[in-house]
């Protein structure tokens, strides 16, 4: 069909999770018009389609949250540690009410295709509704963990059984009462629901092809010493987290695991368990994450701990990670994940010794073994921080796609803009602390580093701005050189692109950390656009 409406914005916005919904107040602060495009029905971004039974956020309450309005922080209590989904999706509602920005987006709505116009030195955008928008730029906040992985085993779609994805739960939620599951997938999403689908089902059979690593959350109300710091001095509190390494207050250590005794590590170790948070746990020895020896301390005694809680030993050894160091692949928190497999209707199904042969028409066949099931939940991940982008068929400069620029990865000036697309921004992009860090901290960083680029553009009287090819190539080369320190490269992790196939392997997140981040982006500004090509009616600047 013709497309009805035309639409001309100062920037069009794509995604309404935490990042487009501040980005569209931010701009509107700042006098610019904008449209936010979202494919859900609402509000919310991750914390709308992860609707799984057990989903909760593994940051902190007192750190997984806006900060940029202390009016808006006095406003909502979060009601524990760690907060559940249901919760975190009421306040990504509470927000948009509170700055009315639900007018300004466009629900249900999908971008299909945006090309560079450069005679006009605008973007031209259409949507699956068939709506025609131009605009100055063009902010992809479509989050990290949000295109679902395709699935990659023989047979799926052959099932006449009910079929979930972890990432497309159903709203009305689901019943398993006295039903037969297999559960696909032992990341976060996995671990999370494992426990609560093991309490309704008959028999749940978990098809496990890489264990991970997993620290009990002791969830539960917000604990005192956490608050006090919080609530004794907000804006301290919240500058510490900005210039952490992670986004959350953290004094790192400068003790190593490989030159401390076997006391220190235990003791060290303990602390971080009982505190059930990720960060400390990442960071019981400054040397964790760079050498052997000093990750597999830690290693160790996380499989101490899970051999501590199954009863059966053999069961025990198959859910202890070996084969990648802790931490390479995010690390997981759960509640009662590996008592679960205590329960005699719970059994654990090895699929390095057992690969799955097909999936059939009423369950899963194993090599000598068929199993029957009433429903099948996939857990199986994410094309993880490109695939969103990358997925709207995005042309730039000269008629290359992104799709063709990126096919050999991703390629980006400190994870916000690429060579080649024009006021094209990117929030929480490869190249970029994100995944690595409290989102919350990194997206409010994102968006004022953006919202400042566009308006100071505008009152200088230019119109576009791009990185040059130079320092994009500095950029990806400090990001390499960065993960290549560390042991990170050496898992089949999403951080490496190894869970999808055919995607190319290579190191997506900033690992130099959010404090280390902040300072290049700041420093970029300070030298007037270094590294970056502005241009206008009349001129042309290149720092
Ligand atoms: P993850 O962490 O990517 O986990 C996906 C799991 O599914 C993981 O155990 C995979 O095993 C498994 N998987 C994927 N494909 C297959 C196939 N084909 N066969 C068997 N098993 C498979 O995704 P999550 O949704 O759990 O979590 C994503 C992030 O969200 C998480 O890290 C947090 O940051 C929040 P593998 O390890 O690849 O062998």
């Amino acid at each position: 069909a013709a497309s009805s409406a035309k639409l001309d914005v100062d920037v069009v916005v794509v995604g309404a999770g935490f990042s487009g919904l501040y980005m569209l107040h931010k701009l509107r602060q700042l006098g610019f018009s904008a449209r936010v495009l979202e494919s859900a029905g609402d509000v919310g971004g991750t914390w709308y389609w992860n609707r799984y039974p057990g989903a909760r956020c593994d940051i902190p309450t007192t750190d997984y949250t806006y900060s940029f309005d202390p009016e808006l922080e006095k406003a909502w209590t979060w009601s524990e540690k760690y907060a559940t989904q249901p919760e975190i999706l009421r306040y990504a509602q509470f927000v948009a009410e509170r700055y009315d920005l639900r007018r300004d987006i466009d629900f249900n709505t999908r971008v299909v295709a945006a090309r560079w116009d450069e005679a006009a030195a605008r973007w031209r955008l259409r949507t699956d509704t068939g709506q025609d928008i131009t605009c100055q730029f063009y902010v992809m906040a479509s989050g990290c963990l949000s295109l679902p992985k395709a699935p990659d085993i023989p047979g799926a779609g052959r099932f006449k059984g009910e079929v979930y994805l972890t990432g497309r739960w159903p709203h009305e939620g689901v019943d398993f009462t006295g039903k037969r599951v297999a559960v696909i997938g032992t990341g976060s999403s996995g671990i999370q629901s494992i426990p609560h689908i093991a309490a309704q089902a008959s028999q749940l059979t978990v098809f496990q092809r890489t264990p991970n690593f997993s620290i009990p959350a002791g969830n539960g109300p917000v604990r005192p010493e956490r608050l006090a710091p919080l609530q004794a001095d907000r804006d301290a509190y919240r500058h510490a987290a900005k210039w952490s390494r992670a986004g959350v207050p953290n004094e790192p250590t400068q003790i190593y695991g490989r030159y401390s005794p076997p006391e220190v590590h235990r003791e060290r170790f303990e602390a971080a368990w009982q505190s059930g948070e990720l960060i400390p746990i990442l960071s019981v020895f400054a040397d964790q994450i760079l050498f052997r020896d000093a990750n597999a301390i830690v290693a160790g005694l996380v499989r101490e701990k899970i051999r501590g809680v199954v009863q059966d030993p053999q069961i025990a050894d198959l859910l202890c990670p070996t084969d990648h160091p802790f931490g390479t692949k995010r690390p997981c928190l759960d509640t009662g994940y590996y008592a679960t497999f205590n329960l005699p209707h719970v059994r654990l199904v090895d699929l390095r010794r057992h690969p799955i042969q097909s999936i059939t028409e009423t369950g899963i066949e194993l090599a000598g073994e068929a199993l029957a099931f009433d429903a099948i939940v996939y857990a199986t991940g994410f094309d993880a921080m490109t695939g969103a982008i990358v997925s709207v068929d995005i042309t730039g400069r000269d008629g290359l796609t992104l799709k063709q620029k990126w096919a050999s990865g991703p390629r980006t000036y400190l994870g916000l803009m690429t060579s080649g697309f024009p006021n094209l921004f990117t929030i929480t992009g490869p190249g970029s602390p994100s995944v690595l860090s409290n989102m919350m901290v990194s997206i409010e960083q994102h968006v004022d580093w953006i919202a400042d680029c566009m308006a100071r553009l505008r009152a200088d009287g230019m119109t576009a701005i791009e990185p040059t090819d130079t320092a994009e190539a500095g950029w990806v080369q400090h990001v390499d050189d960065c993960a290549n320190i560390t042991l990170y490269p050496t898992a089949d992790s999403w951080y490496m692109g190894a869970n999808v196939p055919g995607k190319p392997r290579g190191f997506l997140p900033y690992v130099g950390g959010v404090d280390a981040y902040r300072a290049a982006c700041d420093e970029v500004v300070a030298r007037d656009w270094l590294g970056l090509k502005r241009s206008g009616p009349q001129v042309t600047r290149c720092t």
